[in-house]
C-alpha cells in the first residue's frame, strides 16, 4: 500500500509530481487559505505523512492526536509553528527547507534597507495622493549607505548573504551577533563578531536574520531600541515575533531610532490602519521573503526530497531533529 501524503496548501506542482513518481499517494488540500486546526487534524488522521506550511500550528496536542505521522516535511525554513520537542517525543522527524530561499530573503532585507534609507514607499505614496507638485530641495531627504555599519543579528545562511550584499554594493562595515561565532561566514564576509550591546550601539542598519525561539521572542523591545543609534534603521525579515511591535512604533514615533523595514510583522497579517504604514521612514511588506519562482520551486522540491529520501535511505536531506533517527 502506498504511503499517503497530505499537502496542506497548493504549492508548486513539482512536489506532487516527485512524490507521485516515487510511489506516494498524494492529497493536496485545495483551499486558498490555511486549514483550520480541525480540518488539519481530520485530514492528517487519514495520512501517513504531512507536508506542512508555516501557517499550520503543529503543537503538542496536534502531535498527541496525530502521533501516527511518520514524518513532517515543512515547506519553509522556519519551524516556529511546530513543537519540535513534541514531535521528537513521538519520534516523528521534522524537516525544513533551508538554503533554497536564502538569496530571495536576503534580497528583501537588502531592498528594504535601500527603500527605508531613501523613504521610497513614502515618496511613492505622495505621488498616489497627488502630492508631487514640484522639486523639493529640502524635503524627504534620506541618507547614503556607503561606508555605514550593518549589524547582522543571526549570521546564518540568509544573514551571510545579506552581509555579502552590503559589503559588495556599498563597502559597508559588517558586524554581527550570534549565539555562536560563525567563523566561515566571518572569513567570507569580513564580518566582525561583537556582543549584543555593541551590535546595538554601533549599527547604522540592524538586520534581524535569527529564528524565532524562546531566546529571541520579543527581544527587540523598548529597552533594546533605546540602546540603538537615534539614526539607526531596524530591518526584520525573519519573524515578527522577534520584535515588540508596540515598542517599535513608539521608538519610531519618539525618535529613539530613525526607521524600520519589515517583511514580517507582529501579528501577521498587519492591519491596514497600523501607524507604521503612514511613517515616512518605514517600509512594510507582507512576508514575501521567499516569494520568487526559484525559491518557492526549490522549497517544494526539497520538501518532497526530504520525504522521498527518508523512505528510501532512512535519512531526510534537511532534518531539524536528527536525534529521532537514532530511535528508529
Ligand atoms: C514562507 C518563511 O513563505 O520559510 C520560511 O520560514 O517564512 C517563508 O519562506 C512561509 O513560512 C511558508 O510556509
Amino acid at each position: 500500500m502506498s504511503k499517503k501524503v497530505l499537502v496542506t496548501r497548493i504549492i508548486p506542482g513539482i512536489a506532487e509530481d516527485m512524490l507521485k513518481q516515487a510511489g506516494f499517494d498524494v492529497t493536496v488540500w485545495q483551499g486558498d487559505r490555511a486549514m483550520t486546526k480541525d480540518e488539519l487534524i481530520e485530514h492528517a488522521l487519514q495520512a501517513n505523512i504531512l507536508l506542512s506550511l508555516g501557517s499550520n500550528k503543529l503543537d503538542r496536542s496536534f502531535f498527541e492526536t496525530c502521533k501516527h505521522l511518520e514524518i513532517v516535511s515543512q515547506f519553509a525554513v522556519g519551524f516556529d509553528n511546530i513543537d519540535v520537542a513534541a514531535a521528537t517525543d513521538y519520534k516523528i522527524p521534522v524537516c525544513n527547507t533551508p538554503d533554497v530561499l536564502s538569496e530571495a530573503t536576503a534580497d528583501v532585507a537588502f531592498g528594504l534597507m535601500i527603500n527605508v534609507s531613501r523613504k521610497m514607499f513614502y515618496n511613492h505614496k505622495l505621488i498616489l495622493r497627488g502630492e508631487w507638485k514640484q522639486f523639493e530641495p529640502l524635503k524627504n531627504l534620506g541618507f547614503e549607505l556607503s561606508g555605514k555599519t550593518v549589524g547582522i543579528f543571526g549570521l546564518g545562511r540568509i544573514g551571510s548573504i545579506m552581509a555579502h550584499r552590503c559589503k559588495g554594493a556599498y563597502g559597508m562595515n559588517v558586524i554581527y551577533h550570534n549565539r555562536n561565532r560563525n567563523i566561515e561566514a566571518e572569513t567570507e564576509t569580513g564580518a566582525r563578531y561583537v556582543d549584543f550591546d555593541t551590535l546595538l550601539r554601533e549599527s547604522d542598519i540592524l538586520s534581524v536574520h535569527s529564528a524565532l525561539t524562546d531566546e529571541t521572542k520579543g527581544l527587540f523591545n523598548k529597552h533594546v531600541f533605546s540602546k540603538m543609534k537615534r539614526t539607526a534603521v531596524f530591518i526584520n525579515t525573519a519573524r515578527g515575533g522577534v520584535h515588540n511591535e508596540t515598542d517599535l512604533i513608539e521608538a519610531l514615533q519618539n525618535g529613539t531610532i530613525w526607521g524600520a523595514g519589515l517583511d514580517v510583522t507582529n501579528p501577521e497579517p498587519m492591519q491596514a490602519n497600523n501607524p507604521l504604514l503612514e511613517m515616512p521612514n518605514v517600509a512594510v511588506l507582507p512576508h514575501i521573503g521567499s516569494a520568487t519562482i526559484e525559491a518557492r520551486t526549490g522549497m517544494a522540491r526539497l520538501a518532497a526530497e526530504n520525504i522521498i529520501s527518508y523512505f528510501q535511505t532512512g535519512k531526510p536531506i534537511t532534518i531539524v531533529n536528527p536525534e529521532v533517527l537514532h530511535y528508529k
